[in-house]
């Protein structure tokens, strides 16, 4: 039986497309479980959206796990530290993520391509295989992956990062399939150009060369894709989004935007 209100799991919930999310599904009633690796912004967080009701009372809404998800000892604890009545995850989200770096194949850091490849690909999984087996008894369940049009179509210099996200397109279509059985719907969202913390992390802090990326065009903001996840989320029960590839107005696909000259 389905019980009420539902429960989402996002990961990377401290910044961007994750922190709207919580704050959206948080807002329209459901319980949230966040998570990521900024133990004190996780705490604030949750701080505010146990008040976002003005409730005084009452069992929690929110529930905070801190953990790297390219740990898989700690991406294993951190899910089975979860209380009996957080235990049964209706939606997750397969958000944390990021870009390093952004140069030629040859002239690449390791280090920046280990990273992505250990959270993009191997946390994803990880998380994955850690939440999917409760799905899979409960019979029901909805895994969102956080794609990108860097996934479907490569730009020069994205080598590694597109890979990773070809690689995310490639494992919510495997998912779909095994989980097929199981009546456990799969969707990817895959995102172009949105302004978050994305760019100043994937150039090391360099907020000038951050900045730029986004110069002459509306940029997508992090809103815009929680919108997206709720929407997928909310389908009655024989709905499932597949797939969903948004962009600003001023792109169209990885290597064609529109910028205005000042
Ligand atoms: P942000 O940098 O704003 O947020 C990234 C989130 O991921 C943070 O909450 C961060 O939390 C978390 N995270 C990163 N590494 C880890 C880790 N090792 N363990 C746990 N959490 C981690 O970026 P966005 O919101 O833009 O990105 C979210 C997802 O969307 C990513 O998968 C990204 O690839 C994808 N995407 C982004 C686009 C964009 O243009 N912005 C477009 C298309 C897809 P913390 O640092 O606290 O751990
Ligand atoms: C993020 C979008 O185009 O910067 O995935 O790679 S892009």
């Amino acid at each position: 039986m389905k019980r009420t209100p539902s429960t989402i799991l996002i990961t990377g919930a401290t910044a961007g497309f994750g922190e709207a999310t919580a704050r959206l599904f948080a807002a329209n009633g459901w319980r949230v479980i966040i998570t990521g690796r900024r133990k004190e912004r996780l705490e604030a967080l949750r701080k505010e959206l146990e008040g976002l009701h003005g409730r005084v009372e009452g069992p929690p809404v929110v529930h905070a796990l801190h953990f790297d998800v390219r740990v898989n000892t700690a991406v294993e604890a951190a899910i089975s530290s979860l209380p009996e009545e957080w235990k049964a995850i209706d939606v997750l989200v397969n958000n944390a993520g990021l870009a390093a770096g952004m140069e030629p194949i040859h002239e690449g850091s390791l280090e920046d391509w280990e990273r992505m490849v250990d959270t993009n690909v191997k946390g994803l999984l990880f998380v994955s295989r850690a939440v999917i087996p409760g799905m899979v008894a409960r019979k029901a369940g909805h895994i969102i992956n956080i794609g990108s049009t860097a996934g479907k179509e490569v730009y020069p210099n994205g080598n590694v990062y597109c890979a990773t996200k070809f690689a995310v397109d490639a494992l919510t279509k495997g998912m779909r399939q095994d989980l097929l059985p199981h009546g456990i719907k799969v969707t990817q969202i895959a995102p172009g150009l949105a302004e978050t913390e994305f760019s100043v992390v994937r150039f090391h802090g360099d907020t000038t060369r951050a900045s730029r990326t986004y110069e002459g065009l509306e940029p997508l903001h992090a809103e815009d894709i929680a919108r997206l996840v709720l929407f997928a989320a909310t389908q009655p029960p024989h709905v499932c989004i597949n797939d969903l590839v948004v962009t600003p107005t001023a792109q169209a696909g990885s290597n064609h935007v529109h910028r205005k000259r000042h």
